[in-house]
């Protein structure tokens, strides 16, 4: 009994290939009441498994963010979309001795701003966003959060009910292709929004929620109906405990 975490452990890091974190791992337990590992203060693996990189598990079954997320959206937005940026990361790394012995963060924060290797960030970065997606939601998530995060919430924002308001306009004002993000800079948190596959982690921004906003994240099931998506992600998909952890 002793030790089964560990080997419970192992078996789910090997599951979750290179670039799931440990507390991601943690995260990854289909049942989140069970024992979990203690939490590094880094969020996702994502800092240490350099390439080739493999597509991480989903923290929850295909099925699991239904009605409000479709299992036919994950078959395409991460057995598709997300994979396709693992493989396009990894054939275009794998002739450069120094990119490939990266982790994938730092490869983000190296490649990023240098126009000789926008493939490069574009595919590393979502890469990256789309991990943080799938941890930012999960089964019966949304609402307010409570404890350390709502304290958070409330210091920098007023209240509960304007941080929405702002996350909401970041995530429909986000003209084209992009993300929505909470971050912490500073000791507050802040809303932002970035465009294609940028990401406030370049900026020195400790990332705490993200919300993907690209079309290609909604419109199986809500259309052309943005902030719809953006309503049922709040109310009903938000991981407040995955961004706690974040806070460190
Ligand atoms: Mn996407």
């Amino acid at each position: 009994m002793s030790s089964q975490p560990e080997h419970s452990i192992d078996r789910r890091q090997v599951l979750a290939g290179s670039l799931a974190g440990a507390s991601a791992l943690a995260l990854g337990c289909k049942t989140p009441s069970s024992p979990t590992p203690a939490a590094p203060a880094a969020p996702l693996v994502m800092t240490t498994q350099a390439a080739p990189f493999s597509l991480p598990a989903l923290p929850y079954a295909d099925t699991a963010l239904e009605p409000v997320m479709s299992a036919k959206t994950f078959s395409f937005h991460y057995a598709k979309h997300h994979k396709a940026y693992v493989d396009n990361l990894n054939n275009l790394v794998k002739d450069n001795a120094e990119l490939s012995s990266m982790s994938l963060e730092a490869l983000v924060k190296k490649v990023a701003g240098d126009s000789t290797k926008a493939g490069v960030f574009n595919n590393a970065a979502q890469v990256w966003n789309h991990t943080f997606f799938w941890h930012s939601m999960r089964p019966g998530g949304g609402g307010a959060p409570t404890g350390r995060m709502l304290e958070k919430i409330n210091a920098s924002f007023g209240d509960y009910e304007k941080f929405k308001t702002a996350f909401s306009d970041a995530a429909k004002t986000q003209f084209g292709s992009g993300w929505a993000w909470l971050v912490e800079d500073g000791g507050k948190l802040a809303v932002l929004k970035t465009g294609n596959a940028e990401t406030p982690m370049t900026a020195g921004k400790k990332c705490l929620l993200t919300l993907d906003v690209w079309e290609h994240a909604y419109y199986l099931d809500f259309q052309n109906r943005r902030p719809d998506y953006i309503t049922a992600f709040l109310d009903k998909l938000v991981n407040w405990e995955f961004a706690e952890k974040n806070l460190g």
